[in-house]
């Protein structure tokens, strides 16, 4: 009696065993897996998104360890750090960000997966992004994981973002945003967007922008070195009205300190347009010193694309479209300018995008 008892009771046992085991395997397979893809701060470029973005297709050309010194050192230590711009986290950290990431360790997230992103944080004249003191910082998230919070800092006046190592006590907060769900994002090509207004007052020359987007899907922040200028001029298009006859001219002075040396500026113009196509000028304008070549680069969010192109060398990389210079017009003196134009798809809606400038030797 006992024995049969015991042998029901061994048998609901192993049918409950295996019906958990059963269970615990289909929601395993079940469950999302991390995504591959994941995001950064595209605009004003992040360290490895702007090394990858410029050398990416050209990785091994020896012109770089002149041209572009940082980025040549970053690629020499490990060109994965470039070809996952968008893989630069850690996960739980439990918001202590100050903890998980060290002084001097800013850009590299605290050395994570090291070593592939250690070589970030070496001290130097990384390329800049030119932005004015009121700028959008434009994030894009491939993964759609939206975000618990965004932070955006810069560097305080007075930091030499060339010669010194960055450490969180050098960083002002310039901008945030709250709990943002994906579906709050703009739709983008290669995932979803967002745009923080940042307000860096005070500002001049050479800074560094870090942000820290923590992502809502898990415990998972990411830490993004820009490197900017602010001394090169507005990137900030014109308003698309104009200000109501009313408003007080401005009280500031113009500014009578020249852009630094290398800055350059541009602005896009729509000049015309008809169903499904359109025309665009982009005149690029030399800082305070010659240029002896430029790029200028901008974000397609609305699926627009350009179709033919001429008096510059136009590539397309996802929604980022960059636009180099030809032989005859890479050469500017102080001030001067020259105009590129292009021929373009669009469908929807067709606004002006933001457009940055940089100097290529
Ligand atoms: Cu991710």
């Amino acid at each position: 009696m006992s024995f049969t008892r015991s042998r029901r009771v061994l048998w609901l046992f192993a049918i409950a065993a295996t019906s958990t085991l059963l269970l615990t395997t289909a929601l395993t397979t079940m469950l999302p897996k991390p995504a591959s893809a994941h995001g950064s701060v595209v605009d004003p470029a992040s360290r490895n998104y702007s090394c990858w973005q410029r050398w990416g297709s050209d990785f091994q050309n020896p012109r770089m360890a002149t041209e572009d010194p940082m980025c040549w050192q970053a690629w020499q230590a490990d060109p994965a750090a470039m070809w996952n711009w968008n893989g630069l986290y850690r996960e739980g950290v439990g918001g202590n960000h100050q903890a998980a990431v060290p002084d001097g360790q800013l850009c590299s997230g605290g050395r994570t997966q090291s070593p592939r992103y250690n070589a970030l944080d070496t001290i130097g004249a990384w390329k800049t992004t030119a932005v004015s003191n009121n700028f959008r910082l434009r994030f894009v998230d491939q993964a759609r994981h939206g975000a618990d919070y965004i932070r955006v800092y810069v560097t305080k006046q007075g930091f030499n973002a060339a010669s010194q190592p960055l450490g969180w006590g050098n960083l002002e907060l310039a901008g945030q945003i709250g709990n943002t769900p994906a579906s709050q994002w703009s739709p983008d090509p290669s995932g979803v967007s967002i745009q923080i207004p940042v307000s860096a007052p005070g500002r001049t020359g050479r800074h560094i922008v870090y942000t820290v987007w923590q992502a809502s899907h898990l415990d998972q922040s990411y830490y993004l070195c820009s490197d900017v200028d602010f001394g090169g001029g507005s990137t900030t298009p014109p308003p698309t009205t104009p200000p109501p006859p009313t408003t007080p001219p401005p009280t500031a002075p113009p500014p009578t300190t020249p852009p630094p040396a290398g800055a350059c500026t541009a602005t896009y113009q729509v000049t015309g347009q008809w169903s499904g196509g359109f025309q665009a000028d982009v005149k690029v304008t030399a800082g305070g010193s010659p240029t002896r070549g430029w790029s200028v680069s901008w974000n397609y969010n609305n699926g627009q694309q350009v179709t033919s192109s001429w008096n510059a060398t136009v590539s397309t990389n996802g929604t980022l479209v960059t636009a180099r210079n030809t032989n005859n017009n890479g050469t500017l003196a102080a001030g001067a300018s020259t105009t590129f134009g292009f021929l373009g798809s669009w469908n929807g809606s067709n606004p002006v995008p933001l457009v940055s400038c940089t100097t290529t030797s």
